[in-house]
């Protein structure tokens, strides 16, 4: 019987200890401000396409007025449902190449989603652009 409490108890630290980490990766949300450049493209797509519950990839494209790669920009995102506050994803996405920046998440439940996407240009313009994607 202590040996199944003990174990019980360790199972239960484990669970409190993964829960911990979870929460410390989410990070409150904020809305995003400044000045937005009309010119400048930020697409986004999602792997898998359409999106499911489970690890989410945002592929975002950055292109300059003329359709060119932006190669240099700095791009942070925030995931989070617009219904409601399932806990902020937000970070910065890795460049790719070619104007491609991605970043990682979680789709904890079907429904809408928010993804919010802050482009620091090189020349220090700040893009922002919000998309809804649905997760059937
Ligand atoms: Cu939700």
């Amino acid at each position: 019987m202590l040996y199944t409490q003990n174990k019980n108890l360790l199972i239960a630290l484990i669970i409190g200890a993964v829960v911990v980490a979870g929460l410390s990766w989410k990070v409150l949300s904020s809305s995003n401000s400044g000045a937005s450049a009309a010119s400048e493209a930020v697409t986004l797509t999602t792997d898998p396409n359409p999106l499911r519950t489970g690890p989410a990839t945002l592929i975002i494209d950055v292109k300059d007025k003329a359709g060119g790669s932006i190669n240099d920009a700095t791009v942070s995102f925030d995931l989070n449902m617009t219904t409601m506050d399932m806990g902020s994803q937000r970070g910065n996405a890795i460049f790719q190449g070619n104007g491609r920046y991605i970043a990682s998440g979680r789709i904890s439940m079907r429904g809408p989603w928010k993804v919010t996407i802050k482009v620091t240009m090189p020349d220090g313009v700040v893009v922002n652009k919000d998309f809804t994607v649905n997760v059937p």
